[in-house]
């Protein structure tokens, strides 16, 4: 007979909750689950090598009766999402309500530029549409427009773009969403695959705030190729630690590279002599903010 419990096996992690890890196969040994629930070998905690979803690894110890098994490796990753935390990621939607929690650009900026830092293409989800006038949405969508980013208009409750969403996911493998706690990205998940019924919750507060439903970060299939990851809210993404890093994260400013070139490959943008950015456009203020806000954390300015 096999010794089925000694056999080892490729897959991808799809969920991750405290100490577990659910790892679906590339393909299940005969008689084995797809799905098995996973500890990590000691070895991968001593080596410091974290797990997180979206991450190949290798089983070994598997357990098909009970379906469980052991991760003993991880590959390397092509691309990562710092936060919420998702390795292989190809596509990086940031949701971002109307209303219920309203619209806050230094918040939306924040989620865009900790999208952005993955190098990835980032697209932005703007969710619960129904709650404003064709006006005001016209008028967010132009702003927005001006950040470089072409949102698409999203409603839940009417059934709004959902279809061009699921054209959007179905051509990347592996899309996040993320966002803000309440903003809508299970409800919309729910209107993709109704069969998934994932938990949502009404916003509560004078802020209208999301509850922090969900918990976990799990990727769901959408279609015969790609996955979606739902992610849980949350309000406040750090800013990178590197005051070079920043300017290229705000498309609108690297659009602005491309025809200038800055003199001094290390301009911060602040009128320095020889600067190919404009101080005209709306996130400017933002980005001088974001920088005095990094300098207070690492080496001061020089001049202003
Ligand atoms: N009016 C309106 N309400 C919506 C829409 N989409 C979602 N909601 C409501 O907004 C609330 C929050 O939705 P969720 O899907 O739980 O939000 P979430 O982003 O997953 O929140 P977390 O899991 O906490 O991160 C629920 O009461 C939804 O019914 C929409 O398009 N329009
Ligand atoms: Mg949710
Ligand atoms: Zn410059």
């Amino acid at each position: 007979m096999a010794d089925t419990v000694s056999s080892v096996a490729s897959g991808m992690v799809v969920a991750l909750q405290a100490n577990y890890l659910e790892v679906e196969l590339d393909a299940a040994p005969d008689g084995c689950p797809v799905r098995l629930l996973c500890t990590r070998r000691t070895r991968l905690s001593h080596r410091g090598e974290a797990v997180y979803v979206g991450d190949r690894v290798c089983v070994e110890a598997i357990d098909p009766g009970q379906g469980r098994a052991v991760v003993a490796d991880v590959e390397p990753r092509h691309s990562f999402l710092i936060r919420p935390p998702v390795a292989n990621v190809s596509l990086v939607a940031v949701v971002l309500a109307v209303e219920q929690p309203s619209f806050d650009p230094d918040q939306a900026s924040r989620f865009l530029l900790t999208a952005e830092r993955t190098g990835l293409e980032v697209i932005l989800l703007l969710t619960k549409t129904d709650l404003i006038s064709a006006a005001a949405l016209e008028s967010l969508v132009a702003r927005l427009q001006g950040w470089g980013y072409d949102p698409l208009v999203l409603s839940s409750e009417a059934g709004t773009g959902i279809d061009a969403l699921r054209q959007r996911l179905a051509g990347a493998q592996l899309s996040v969403l993320c966002g803000p706690s309440g903003v809508g990205k299970s409800s919309l998940l729910n209107q993709l695959r109704p069969d998934l019924q994932l938990r949502t919750a009404a916003v509560s507060g004078r802020l209208q705030r999301g509850r922090h439903t969900t918990r976990h970060v799990e990727l769901f299939p959408l279609g015969l190729s790609a996955r979606v990851a739902d992610t849980p809210g949350f309000n406040r993404p750090d800013l990178p630690d590197d005051p070079q890093e920043l300017g290229v994260l705000f498309p609108e400013l690297r659009q602005q590279l491309d025809p200038w070139p800055c003199r001094f490959r290390d301009c911060l943008h602040r009128g320095e002599p020889g600067c190919g950015v404009s101080s005209d456009w709306e996130r400017y203020a933002l980005y001088k903010a974001a920088l005095i806000e990094l300098s207070g954390l690492s080496r001061p300015f020089r001049g202003g």
